[in-house]
C-alpha cells in the first residue's frame, strides 16, 4: 500500500539536496572558495565533495597549521579564512589558530565536525566526545551551531559577518555529524542560503572626532604617525599614504604594518624607534593598540615629556585602554582616515623642520652605523651578514612576501629588512608566537599567487616543519630560509649538572633542515656563508621551487629572548653569596 501511495506522490520525484552540498553551496555563494583543514570523521566526505564542487581543499599534516593558514588569508583577503577540522582533538588543534585570529582581528572562520549531540550533552563516551561549541566559546568574536540544513545558510551567513563586520575575529561554527546527512527539498534548500550583503559595513566617524583629532595633531611640536596592522588590513593603502605624506608627520611601522608606505620614505622612522616614542608629543595611532608592544603608551619607553594621543580604531572599548586618548577617532581605517584627508584643507602645515630633521637624523645614523654590519661575509654567518643578504633580495623582489618567525631571528630581520610594499611582512603578530611559518607560507602563496619568502628561526620552524610536505604537495613557490643557531636564542647553553642531558635551549648540533625539504621532493640547500646564501634565496625565487636553505650561523650568535629578554621574570629573592 504504502508502496503504491509513494510512487503516485509527485514528492517522490522531488529533487533533494542534503547537509554536505548545502554547506558547499553557501560557502561558494559567499566567495569562500579555499579550505584548509585536515580530514578525517565526520568531514572526510565533505571536504571530496567540496573539491569537487570547485573549492579548493588544500590538505595540512596539522590542523594548527592549517589554522594559521586560514588566519593569514583572512588578513591577506579581508575575506574570513576557513579551517575545516574533524571533532575534539582536531578542533583543540585548531583552536589555537582561532584564538591567533581573534586576538590579532583576523577574520576566519574555524567549521569543525562534531559527534552526537544526545551523547555528547549526557557525557555518555562518544567518539570523539566534547562540548566544542562551550569550550570554543571565550576564545573567538563568535560560536554557533547548525542543528538542521535548513540553518545552514543562516548559520554560515551569521560567521561570516561575525568575522569581518567591526573588529575582525574568529568566528567557530560547530557542523555536528548528523547534519551533514540530514536531506530536504532542493529548492527549498536553495532558497534557505543567504549571501551576505555587505558583510563589513563602513562605519564612518563623527565630523566632531575627525575636528578633534585634526586640531590636536595641528597642536601639536613633535607629533607622530604609528601605524599598525589594521591599517595594512584595511586595504586603505592610497588614502593612508596621501594623509600621512599630507601631514608631514613622521611615521612609525609596527611590524606588519611596514610596508603601507616604504621603509625608506624620508618620513619612516622605523630606524629612530627609540627616539620618536620618547620625544614626540602628539602621538596619533592608525590601526595599531597600545598593548605591551607599544610599552602600554606609558613607562621609560615613552620618556617624562607628556603625550596627547589620536587614535583611529573600529573599536570604541580600544580607547582608553592603557591611557587616556584625547581624540578617539571610531570607524573603520578608510572612512576615518579619508575623512581626516578630507577635512586638513588645503593649508595643512608640516611639522617644524627641527623636528622632522632630527627624527631624519637619527634614522640616518643608526642606519649609517648598521650598513657594514650587513655587509660581512662571515662563516659560520651572524645574523647580520645573512640578513643583510635577504635585505638586498627583498629590495630586489618588493613583491613577495615575507613570513617571519623566531625570538632573534624575528626581531633583527624585522628591524633589518625594508619593505616596500603593504601586507607584505607577515609575522608572529600580537602574541609573538612561534608556529604560524608554514601555514602562513601556504596561505600567502595560494591567496596572492606571489613568491614567498620565510625567514624561520630554527626553533620557529620545528613548530610547523612538517608543513614542508604540504608546500612541497602543492608545489608552491615557497623559499624556507632556516637560521640555524643550534637552538632557542643560542646553542650554547651547557647542564650545569653536567648530566647527559643537553641544556633545555639546545637542539642537535649541525642539524640539517635541508634534508626535509629533499625528502619530498623540493629543493635542500646547505648555506654556510652569506654569499652562498644569497646564490640559493635567488636560485629559489628565480625557480619557484619549494625550496629550504638550512642557514649555519654561529650558535654563539644570538641574545636571550632577541629584543624582548626584559619580559623574563627576575626573582626578587636575591642570591645569598
Ligand atoms: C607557541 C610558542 N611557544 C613558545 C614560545 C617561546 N619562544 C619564543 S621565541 C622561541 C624560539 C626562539 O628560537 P629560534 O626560533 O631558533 O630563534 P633564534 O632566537 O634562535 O634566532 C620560543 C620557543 C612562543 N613564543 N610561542
Ligand atoms: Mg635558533
Amino acid at each position: 500500500m504504502s508502496a503504491v501511495v509513494q510512487s503516485i506522490n509527485p514528492a517522490a520525484e522531488e529533487e533533494l539536496t542534503d547537509g554536505f552540498h548545502l554547506i558547499i553551496d553557501a560557502l561558494k555563494l559567499n566567495g569562500l572558495n579555499t579550505i584548509y583543514g585536515v580530514p578525517g570523521i565526520p568531514i572526510t566526505d565533505f571536504g571530496r565533495m567540496a573539491q569537487a564542487e570547485g573549492i579548493r581543499v588544500l590538505s595540512f599534516r596539522h590542523e594548527q597549521a592549517a589554522g594559521y593558514a586560514a588566519s593569514i588569508a583572512g588578513f591577506l583577503t579581508k575575506k574570513p579564512g576557513v579551517c575545516l577540522t574533524v571533532s575534539a582533538p582536531g578542533f583543540l588543534n585548531g583552536l589555537t589558530a582561532l584564538a591567533h585570529a581573534t586576538t590579532n582581528c583576523f577574520p576566519m572562520i574555524l567549521i569543525s565536525g562534531s559527534s552526537e549531540r544526545e551523547i555528547v550533552d549526557l557525557q555518555q563516551g562518544d567518539y570523539e566526545e566534547m562540548d566544542q561549541l562551550a569550550i570554543a566559546k571565550p576564545l573567538c568574536k563568535a560560536a554557533f551551531r547548525v542543528l538542521h540544513a535548513q540553518d545552514i545558510g543562516i548559520g554560515l551567513a551569521r560567521a561570516i559577518r561575525a568575522a569581518v563586520s567591526g573588529r575582525p575575529g574568529g568566528v567557530y561554527l560547530d557542523l555536528p555529524a548528523k547534519l551533514f546527512g540530514q536531506v530536504m527539498n532542493a529548492d527549498a534548500g536553495k532558497k534557505s542560503l543567504v549571501k551576505v550583503i555587505d558583510a563589513a559595513p563602513a562605519q564612518i566617524p563623527a565630523p566632531d572626532a575627525v575636528k578633534r583629532a585634526l586640531d590636536v595633531l595641528k597642536s601639536a611640536k613633535k607629533p607622530l604617525i604609528i601605524l599598525g596592522k589594521g591599517a595594512a588590513y584595511a586595504q586603505a593603502d592610497e588614502a593612508i599614504k596621501n594623509f600621512v605624506e599630507k601631514s608631514g608627520v613622521p611615521f612609525l611601522p609596527m611590524s606588519m604594518g611596514k610596508g603601507l608606505l616604504p621603509d625608506t620614505h624620508p618620513q619612516c622612522a622605523g630606524a629612530a624607534r627609540s627616539t620618536v616614542l620618547k620625544d614626540s608629543d602628539v602621538v596619533m595611532l592608525i590601526g595599531a593598540r597600545l598593548n605591551w608592544l607599544l610599552s602600554h603608551g606609558k613607562g621609560k619607553t615613552w620618556g617624562d615629556a607628556p603625550k596627547k594621543f589620536i587614535q583611529i580604531d573600529i573599536e570604541p572599548r580600544e580607547m582608553d585602554s592603557n591611557v587616556e586618548i584625547v581624540a578617539p577617532v571610531v570607524g573603520d581605517i578608510g572612512s576615518c582616515v579619508t575623512a581626516m584627508l578630507n577635512a586638513m584643507g588645503n593649508n595643512w602645515q608640516a611639522p617644524a623642520a627641527d623636528w622632522t630633521k632630527a627624527v631624519q637624523t637619527k634614522r640616518d645614523d643608526n642606519v649609517a652605523k648598521m650598513a657594514p654590519k650587513l655587509m660581512n661575509n662571515n662563516s659560520p654567518m651572524d645574523y647580520h651578514g645573512a640578513l643583510g643578504v635577504l635585505r638586498t633580495i627583498i629590495k630586489e623582489r618588493p613583491d613577495a612576501i615575507l613570513v617571519n618567525e623566531g625570538a632573534n631571528t624575528l626581531d633583527l630581520a624585522r628591524g633589518i629588512i625594508d619593505m616596500y610594499k603593504p601586507r607584505k611582512r607577515i609575522d608572529v603578530g600580537t602574541w609573538g608566537i612561534m608556529g604560524i611559518g608554514m601555514g602562513y607560507c601556504i596561505a600567502a602563496a595560494v591567496e596572492t599567487g606571489k613568491p614567498v619568502l620565510a625567514v624561520e628561526g630554527d626553533s620557529a620552524f620545528g613548530f610547523s616543519g612538517m608543513e614542508v610536505e604540504t608546500i612541497c604537495r602543492y608545489n608552491l613557490p615557497v623559499c624556507v630560509v632556516v637560521f640555524n643557531n643550534d637552538g632557542i636564542y643560542r646553542g650554547t647553553d651547557v647542564n650545569p649538572t653536567g648530566g647527559a642531558d643537553v641544556a633545555p635551549t639546545v637542539f642537535v648540533k649541525g642539524a640539517r633542515y635541508d634534508k626535509m625539504m629533499e625528502a619530498f621532493g623540493g629543493v635542500g640547500v646547505n648555506a654556510t656563508s652569506p654569499d652562498e646564501l644569497k646564490r640559493a634565496v635567488n636560485a629559489a625565487m628565480d625557480s619557484g621551487k619549494p625550496t629550504l636553505i638550512n642557514a649555519v650561523l654561529d650558535p654563539a650568535a644570538g641574545s636571550e629572548s632577541g629584543r624582548i629578554g626584559n619580559l623574563n621574570p627576575q626573582s626578587a629573592l636575591k642570591k645569598k653569596k
